[in-house]
């Protein structure tokens, strides 16, 4: 089995309550096994400032599941999320990212593992970290090293 890290992201019609909905539905979902959730964390946005503050977590899973597919599982969440494209780094119900797969580096069109935002921003690397202090990605860098220099979006623990 892969482990797998999922950020979870939320800044639309009661984020903390999508955020906790949506962890249970990946915790319930059948080619998924729950190992651990991290806090929860109100963020200012990145991007455009003109939308809502988000509400941010991560969460570690067991996975039969190939990369692609696992991509495929959170798109179809995202949709049963409600989860509309309009504009890029805008606002949106429901995003969840696929941080980490083992310690696999993967480029292709639709996929790039570890995440590219993660190594900057707070809102990822704050969570991931709880669940996963020793954590060293695939180029070596560990992530306390990353915590020292990340970019800071007024991160505030609510739960
Ligand atoms: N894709 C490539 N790699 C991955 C991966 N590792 N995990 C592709 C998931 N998807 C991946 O994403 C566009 C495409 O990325 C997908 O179709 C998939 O094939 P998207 O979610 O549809 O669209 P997007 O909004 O343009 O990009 P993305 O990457 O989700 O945006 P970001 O970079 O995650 O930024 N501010 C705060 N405080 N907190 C936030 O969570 N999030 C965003 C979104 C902006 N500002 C934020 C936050
Ligand atoms: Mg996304």
């Amino acid at each position: 089995m892969a482990q797998v890290f999922i950020a979870l992201g939320a800044n639309l019609s009661d984020p903390l309550t999508t955020l906790q909905q949506a962890v249970t539905t990946l915790q319930e979902h059948p080619a998924l096994r729950a190992v651990a959730v991290s806090s929860f964390y109100r963020s200012k946005p990145m991007g455009p400032q003109n939308q809502p503050d988000y509400v941010n977590a991560v969460a570690q899973f067991e996975t039969d599941l190939s990369p692609l597919a696992l991509l495929d599982t959170m798109q179809n969440i995202e949709q049963q999320y409600g989860r509309q494209r309009l504009q890029h780094w805008g606002p949106r119900t429901l995003d969840l990212d696929i941080l980490l797969y083992d310690q696999r580096v993967i480029q292709e069109p639709r996929l790039t593992i570890p995440h590219p935002g993660l190594t900057v921003r707070d809102f990822v690397l704050v969570p991931l970290a709880e669940l996963a202090p020793h954590l060293i990605l695939p180029d070596g860098r560990s992530i306390n090293a990353l915590l020292a220099s990340m970019i800071d979006h007024d991160l505030i623990k609510i739960t």
